[in-house]
């Protein structure tokens, strides 16, 4: 009788990935909001800037970038003459995809003398029409960076913006962009959570809606959330976040409890890249992720501006 891991499909898939990665001399990272087993295979589970920054750092040559297209491109900013590969070539980002280069030309023309301050979720090209970038773990610092009497266009994340507006005091010009992912987690979910456990503590990424913001105990991005859960004394939490974070939040406490504030926050577009297609992509050296040079030297400097303050 074949032994049980033999017939495992996933198993099986699991070797010949390493096997693949192994022979190219490749490096697998993954977000954390990508699926269990992609987590489970990586070299590096992470935010997309520290996985960038991975990228940036190992020998390894090609870079398999488990995430969506603005972290694939963000890692082939960092890492000029590497191959980034990424699984699915349609794994991108709604709320990236909410504002054109053009558009913000627009919007610069309308307030030339403002700073324009954007997320790490936007294209490569976006990031070079910037003057800085941010991520959720930083983004309350680089506002703090901007002297006082400067105005700022915040952009994509209308939600983000919100929340750095009311931490930092600063009035901000609001890009009308937003994760269609994080605004399905409502007050009430949070609400009804709370009313089953009522111990646990809320934990809450900003890019949800403020009214979910207000109820929530700890507001972080996705590496602050596993920070907190790790440190606290506390052992049950309720989690509002993209619901592939809570494979890592268990794996890495496994005697404290999570719960999803609403199982509806479940990016389609992250969850795109399975197991059969991180082995195709090693197989065919696809989907290559690339960034025109000028662009990519124009959005470093935006990158390299966030890094030297955060
Ligand atoms: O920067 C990231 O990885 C994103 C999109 C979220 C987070 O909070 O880490
Ligand atoms: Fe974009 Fe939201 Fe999905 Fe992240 S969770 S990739 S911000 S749509």
């Amino acid at each position: 009788m074949a032994s049980k891991s033999s017939t495992n499909p996933e198993t099986s898939l699991a070797a010949k990935i390493l096997a693949r990665k192994r022979e190219l001399n490749a490096v697998i990272l993954a977000h954390n909001y990508q699926r269990a087993e992609v987590q489970d295979i990586a070299d590096f589970v992470g935010d997309s800037l520290g996985l960038s920054q991975q990228a940036a750092k190992t020998k390894a040559d090609p870079i398999l970038f488990c995430g969506v297209d603005f972290m694939a491109e963000t890692a082939a900013i960092l890492c000029p003459g590497k191959t980034v590969l990424i699984p699915d070539e349609n794994a991108g980002c709604p709320m990236a995809n909410m504002m054109t280069v053009r558009e913000l030309r627009e919007k610069k023309a309308e307030y030339p003398d403002a700073v324009v301050v954007t997320y790490v979720n936007s294209s490569a090209a976006v990031k070079a029409e910037s003057d800085i970038c941010c991520t959720s773990a930083n983004a309350v610092k680089v506002v703090e960076s901007i002297p006082r009497d400067k105005r700022i266009i915040f952009t994509p994340d209308q939600s983000l913006g919100d929340y750095v507006a009311s931490r930092t005091g600063r009035k901000l010009i609001l890009w009308p962009g937003y994760c269609p992912t994080h605004h399905r987690i409502l007050a009430d979910d949070i609400a009804k959570a709370k009313a089953a456990y009522p111990g646990a503590k809320v934990v809450v990424h900003p890019e949800c809606t403020s009214d979910v913001i207000a109820l929530a105990d700890h507001v972080a991005s996705t590496s602050g959330i596993l920070k907190y859960a790790r440190e606290s004394t506390v052992a049950e939490f309720i989690i509002g976040t993209e619901i592939g974070i809570l494979h890592r939040l268990k794996k890495e406490n496994p005697g404290k409890n999570f719960h999803p504030a609403s199982r509806l926050a479940d990016c389609p577009n992250m969850k795109l890249n399975t197991l059969e297609k991180m082995l195709w992509s090693l197989e065919d050296g696809a989907y290559r992720v690339t960034v025109p040079e000028d662009v990519r030297v124009r959005a470093l400097k935006t990158i390299e501006r966030m890094l030297a303050i955060a």
